[in-house]
Order: structure tokens, then sequence, then C-alpha cells
């Protein structure tokens, strides 16, 4: 599970994640503040009906949370399109800071020009269906699973030409291997140079689960770089 293959930086205040990253905090796998758009906050989108829990490792146990958060403003992508599921990506504000310890760390957000290499292992997280032949089951511990990057035009023609330059691939074309059901708005986290986490994708969609030629397709985070930047105004 992640959480506990996190390095201890106890008491980092998180004003900033960047700032955190230009300190080289990110040393462990960490959970991500980003979240797809896709079933949750179109429908819910009622900040006052969220809390944000951190550093949890059993689904549920919000009273075991490390910290929790209210909600301040949820900012959907306006040109997300819930039948390709493009543009799947929402931010969520925290009504206070958190203090970043053993459990609670921050990801770095890629340059926009940042490239992660196909064929790269990378690592997805999450709390969703992790048995397709128990289909609905989800996971009590979170689960990680490591994928790798696959090129935009490889995953294309698996996928008919539906893969967006907003999105990208990553899993095991053998199959075996994937995100799920109830993974959704999770992070693909990629360790760059053998330093620092950086959230390159964001779990959205995929044919079916872990099927052959069928990897898991993602929000490719660096196109929303900017998006990212202009809507917390340099507070992140
Ligand atoms: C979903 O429905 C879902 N295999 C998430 C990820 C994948 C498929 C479906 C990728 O939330």
């Amino acid at each position: 599970g992640c959480p506990g293959k996190l390095m201890a930086m106890a008491g980092q205040p998180s004003d900033g994640a960047l700032w955190s990253c230009v300190r080289g905090i990110s040393g462990g796998q960490p959970l991500a503040c980003l979240c797809s758009v896709c079933l949750c906050f179109g429908r819910y989108s009622d900040a006052r009906s969220w809390r944000a829990y951190m550093g949890m490792r059993v689904m549920n146990s919000v009273s075991n949370a490390a910290a929790t958060r209210q909600i301040r403003r949820i900012v959907l992508h306006s040109q997300y399109d819930q039948f390709t599921s493009d543009y799947d990506i929402a931010l969520l504000e925290l009504s206070a800071p958190v203090f970043f310890n053993e459990l609670v760390q921050p990801v770095c957000v890629p340059a926009s020009s940042h490239a992660f290499t196909s064929g790269t292992s990378c690592f997805v997280t999450g709390w969703g269906i992790y048995d397709t032949n128990f289909i609905g089951e989800l996971a009590t511990l979170l689960q990680e699973a490591t994928v790798n990057i696959i090129s935009h035009n490889t995953c294309n023609k698996m996928y008919d030409d539906a893969v967006t330059p907003r999105m990208l691939c990553a899993g095991n074309i053998q199959g075996g291997v994937d995100a799920c059901q109830g993974d959704s708005g999770g992070p693909l986290v990629c360790l760059e140079r053998g330093r620092r986490w950086f959230l390159a994708g964001i779990v959205s969609w995929g044919e079916g689960c872990a099927r052959q030629n069928r990897p898991g397709v993602y929000t490719r985070v660096i196109k929303f770089t900017d998006w990212i930047h202009q809507q917390t105004k340099g507070q992140v």
C-alpha cells in the first residue's frame, strides 16, 4: 500500500505543493489532490457535501484519517465532456492548509513540457474493483499497481482514435494489471530521476479492466498545468 512507503517529513505546512516540490520533499508515494470529474463532482457539485480525508489506508475509516478538511471550492473543467471523458479533471480547494507528515504528502504537478517516457513504470492507487472475477467488490485496503506509460499512437490504435490529446494511457498490453471502476479520480504517479513523485495522470476510463490491448486511460495532467495555475492563482 502507498502510505506505508512514504518518507517522514513532519510538520511542513502545505502552503504550496510546488514549494514542497522545489524543496524536494516528495520522497514517497503521495495521495493526489486532483480529481476526475467523472461520476463525482458533476453530479454532486456542492462543496458542502464533500470532505477531504488524508492519510487513509482502510476505505471509509474516516475516523482514522490523518487529517480531514472541508472543501471551500470545487472547480470543474468547463470543457469536460461526459460522453468522451475529455477534459476529465476537477480541483478541490481545502478550507484550511494541511501539515505534511509521513502519511500526508504533496505530489509535484508536472510542467507542461514534461515528457513521461513510454515504457516508464508508474503507479496507480485506489480502492476500486480489484478482481474482475468479483465485479462490484471494492478493496478494503488501499491497493497499488505498477503500470507502464504507453505512447499516444499505440494507444489510439487500440482504442479506435478515442484517445484525445488530453488523455494518457498506462497499463500492461498483455492485460492483468489495471485501474478499474472505483479507482476513478485516483493518482497515476511516476518517480522521476529517482527523486520526485509527479502526477502524470488521473484515473479516467478504459474498456473493461486489465484486458489485453485495452490499457487504462488517464487524464494527461501536463495538458492542465496552466489551467491548474490559473485556477489556483499562485496559491499552489
Ligand atoms: C471506471 O469506470 C473505470 N480500466 C476506471 C478505470 C478503468 C475502467 C473503468 C480502466 O471508473
